[in-house]
């Protein structure tokens, strides 16, 4: 269960934020509405909200997932890959010390990279993404933190997406949702696979929280395969997001 989440409030500057999408730029007033929208949903689900001022300096600070990683152990400083990224770290570390004891936050150092996007909590056991934002250094250090916590982690190479969680998600009790690269991988075999239908890829990037899942506005098949199971769903719309290459998990950091 989570008691906590963190966002930070989209800044205007975001509609630079670094993108492949092919969608236009967000529109900003829109972003705002469905950021709190989100956050809404999330209060639903029983946690706790700290709600985080923007950041002009950075365009993608929003997605405060790439910054840290909260494990039930310890707290993890990324080190961003994007180099305009890297910088985002330096007003996170005091929030999260505001959640953690000082000896008990880990960072991963240069030349390693690692973004929260990247990594996939199942239990005590993350899955590391190597990504172009996350390589075998970063991943190599976030495995000996995690093992001296008494936890476990296991790389995992990407191919064309941008994050790991951009094509996976956990929503816990053995179900995950899966699509593109990641289908055939036998890294996942032993889960229940939700494939996601072919046009449904960005679906992918839901977040389980307390035992209802958060899915992205305007992926039908998705969301039908995940109240089939019996979870409670819902719909956020994060449309403004897509067009900088951000979902539904990159906004926040849950506890
Ligand atoms: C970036 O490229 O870094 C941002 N425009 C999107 C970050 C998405 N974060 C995530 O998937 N965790």
């Amino acid at each position: 269960m989570f008691t906590h989440v963190i966002v930070k409030k989209p800044c205007r500057a975001m509609i630079d934020g670094i993108t492949t999408a092919d969608l236009g730029k967000p529109d900003y007033q829109l972003a705002m509405k469905q950021h709190g929208d989100y956050i809404q949903a999330l209060e639903q689900c029983g946690v706790q909200v700290t709600v985080l001022e923007a950041d002009e300096a950075y365009p993608d600070s929003c997605f405060v997932e790439d910054t840290a990683v909260l494990t039930r152990k310890f707290a993890l400083i990324t080190n961003p890959g994007a180099p305009s990224r890297k910088g985002e770290i330096a007003s996170m570390i005091p929030v999260i010390e505001r959640f953690y004891p000082k000896e008990a936050i880990e960072y991963i150092q240069a030349p390693g990279t690692l973004e929260g996007g990247d990594i996939m909590m199942v239990g005590d056991h993350f899955y590391i993404g190597i990504s172009a934002r996350t390589n075998r250094e970063g991943a190599q250090q976030f495995i000996r933190a995690l093992e001296k916590y008494g936890m476990s982690g296991e790389m995992v190479p990407l191919h064309t997406i941008l994050h790991l969680k951009t094509g996976l998600s956990y929503i816990e009790n053995n179900n995950l949702l899966i699509s593109g690269e990641f289908l055939d991988n036998p890294t996942f075999s032993q889960f229940h696979h939700l494939k996601v239908a072919a046009g449904e890829e960005y679906g992918a990037n839901c977040i389980w929280v307390n035992g209802k899942v958060l899915v992205p506005a305007g992926y039908p098949q998705t969301q039908k395969a995940i109240e089939a199971l019996g979870y409670e769903v819902l719909v956020v719309d994060t449309s403004e997001y897509r067009k900088i290459d951000g979902g539904l998990s990159c906004l926040s950091l849950r506890f």
